[in-house]
């Protein structure tokens, strides 16, 4: 209560507001990005209020951002939603701010900012954010329909549409709070969950040829030439992760998405913590979620191998 309280006295004390989120971002980063940037527009309509980072294509559904100069951070207060460490932070210009306050739903391996709100019982960031909007409607925060359009898509994303265990009864509650404001679910979920022809194929693809071990893990390799032959991008490549958590018996699972300059761990569980494994090839993310980059293919091995300790 009592950090909730510091950000809200922080954020009033300021005129201009500049929110970030991280780099590849999914809709919860968008969500509680553009959530909270709409609360505090509707709530201090006097304040220059920006929602800045790099434009993710298959995202533009969720809010156009703003292109700011360098100079509008000067005397700034910065917010940077649903990201665990500096690194990772979308727009390295987060530092050119007075004042920067961390809000985040991700083990706290870096605790960067004057003000830190970590809760990693959160199921989203933009859960946070909206519990944020609860402690502050009746110290001077509004919210509208477009920062709950935002907010309960970022809540759905992280959830995996309230599949995975972080779901808890707080996030039902707010979610059946959001939707009380006026948005179209239907045409939200189309957006978030329409695959264009090509990914549906590459699905099938990697349904057909994941290969699974007797011990419960489950390895997808696409290379730089499967996925020009499936005409599909590295990006919406990571779309297809979840999709293998059907199957009976796994514990958890990797792919291996081949970038122009790196290859990228995205790594799943349904029980083993697996956010180590990442942390060991520079990555991180959470216990049951994580990613890492490796430099070739040969090192596939070796992060397969830590991956089977921990399933052990
Ligand atoms: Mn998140």
């Amino acid at each position: 209560m009592y950090m909730k309280e510091k950000i809200l006295e922080l954020i009033k004390q300021y005129e201009t507001i500049i929110v970030h989120r991280h780099v590849r971002p999914d809709p919860d980063a968008y969500g509680s990005q553009g959530g909270l940037v709409e609360i505090l527009k509707a709530s201090f309509p006097e304040k220059n209020i920006y929602a800045v980072g790099k434009d993710e294509p298959t995202l533009l559904y969720m809010r156009q951002l703003d292109r700011i100069e360098d100079s509008v951070y000067n005397g700034a207060l910065v917010i940077v939603c649903d990201t665990a460490n500096a690194e990772r932070i979308c727009d390295s210009r987060y530092s050119l701010g007075e004042k920067l306050i961390k809000i985040d739903h991700h083990p706290n391996e870096d605790p960067y900012g004057d003000l830190v709100w970590v809760d990693t019982t959160a199921s989203s960031c933009s859960e946070m954010i909206y519990e944020f909007y609860l402690f502050g409607k009746d110290r001077g925060l509004t919210i509208n329909d477009e920062a709950a359009r935002l907010l309960f898509a970022g809540i759905v994303g992280d959830t995996g549409r309230f599949l995975f265990p972080s779901t808890t009864e707080k996030t039902f509650a707010y979610a059946g709070d959001l939707i009380h404001y006026q948005f179209s679910r239907t045409e939200l979920f189309d957006k978030m969950y329409e695959l264009e022809p090509n990914i549906i194929k590459l699905q099938g693809h990697v349904l057909q040829n994941f290969e699974f071990q007797d011990n419960g893990v489950a390895i997808v390799k696409l290379t730089k030439e499967l996925l020009e032959e499936y005409q599909a991008k590295p990006s919406e490549a990571s779309l297809l992760v979840g999709i293998l958590g059907d199957v009976k018996g796994i514990k958890a699972w990797v792919f291996f998405i081949e970038e122009q300059d790196q290859i990228r761990v995205r790594l799943r569980s349904k029980g083993p913590i697996i956010n180590v494994v990442a942390r060991k090839f520079n990555g991180g993310g959470h216990p049951l979620a994580a990613g890492a980059s490796i430099y070739s293919w040969d090192q596939t091995a070796d992060v397969i191998r830590e991956l089977n300790k921990v399933c052990e």
